[in-house]
């Protein structure tokens, strides 16, 4: 009995976790148009992903048993996929009482994640789920990719958030790097994807430290002719996002977006971490999942409760290094 109530106790406690993650967007930040050079062949410190860290995340493990007979994605079921070698974490709307999150079939995708963004609900503590995946070490380069599936008849209204990579000097997570918080250089930085504008026009929104504003930058994805991209609603669409850290004190960090396998963002110069003992210490140790209306007004949420999908969710060591792994060898 203690087994199962302590899990639960946990996920109360983290719902309760106050942190203002509700941001208002802009729609009129610069984009970050695709293009530039080519990426040389960066010769780094090797790094190879852990075995456990490279496995997909695809939900299909999860079923229906007689103590959750609605297949709720609880608090155990999110540690045991994504921070199994952690004893603690905390997460938003994976409890009994908020039960906004839910493992149920899919005719294409099998089992993939359901998350419920309730009526005339917005920000992250009543809006969708967020939970931290912190990795067992930090990257130098990154990427995550994940499916993802608006419902048919999904209404976007101002702006959402969806799934991104981070990193922090803490094992907390790099939440705190979100929400109006600006980065320094010397505490954490955050790469997510956001849905903008109502009619699912989409971006990279990377908070760093030099950002304009106390919101992070927007980079409007835009196709190869310029053409902004809108996701389309009820079809599954892969996500991928390469990030990579600048040289400490450099403003040299790059984060990359792709849809489909269409390059649709890259943005360049972006200083995620100084030249200081704190910021030599930032990594990409984490991939924030975090997906909510808002915006923090009531405009920013939906007029009807809907849901989004998601499923294979999957990190990848960058080719160059892959490539470097594989001469060593
Ligand atoms: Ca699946």
């Amino acid at each position: 009995m203690a087994k199962s109530i302590g899990p639960l106790l946990l996920a109360l406690a983290g719902s309760l976790v106050v942190f203002a993650c509700s941001d208002p967007l802009g729609p009129t930040e610069p984009s970050g148009r695709p293009g530039g050079p080519p990426q040389e062949l960066s010769i780094q410190a090797v790094q190879a992903l852990d075995p456990d860290d490279a496995r997909v995340r695809d939900f299909e493990r999860w079923r229906p048993n007689f103590f959750n007979r609605r297949n709720w994605y609880t608090w155990p079921r999110a540690r045991d996929d994504f921070n199994g070698h952690r004893l603690l974490f905390w997460a938003i709307g994976l409890s009994f009482l908020e039960q906004r999150a839910r493992v149920v079939g899919d005719a294409a995708a099998g089992r993939v994640l359901r998350i419920k963004y309730p009526a005339h609900r917005y920000g992250a503590r009543s809006s969708g789920a967020s939970f931290p995946w912190i990795f067992r070490r930090g990257y130098e380069e990154l990427q995550l990719e994940y499916r993802v599936k608006f419902e048919g008849g999904f209404r976007f209204t101002t702006s959402g958030k969806l799934p991104g990579l981070c990193g922090a000097t803490d094992r907390i997570g790099c939440y705190r790097y979100t929400g109006g918080n600006k980065p320094n250089g010397d505490d954490g930085f955050s790469v997510r994807v956001v849905w903008l504008n109502g009619d699912g026009l989409m971006g990279t929104y990377v908070y760093h430290a030099d950002q304009a504003g106390k919101y992070g930058d927007i980079f409007v994805w835009r196709h190869a002719n310029g053409d902004p991209v809108r996701i389309t609603r009820g079809d599954w669409h892969a996500i991928r996002l390469r990030v990579k850290m600048n040289d400490p004190g450099v403003a040299n960090g790059e984060a990359e977006a792709w849809m489909d396998d269409e390059r649709v963002a890259l943005a360049t110069g972006l200083r995620f971490r100084d030249d200081s003992r704190a910021g030599r210490a930032i990594k990409i140790n984490e991939m924030y999942f975090n997906t909510f209306h808002g915006g923090d007004k009531p405009s920013d949420a939906p007029p009807q409760t809907q849901y989004s999908y998601f499923d294979e969710f999957r990190l990848r060591l960058p080719p160059q290094h892959a490539v470097v792994a594989e001469l060593e060898r």
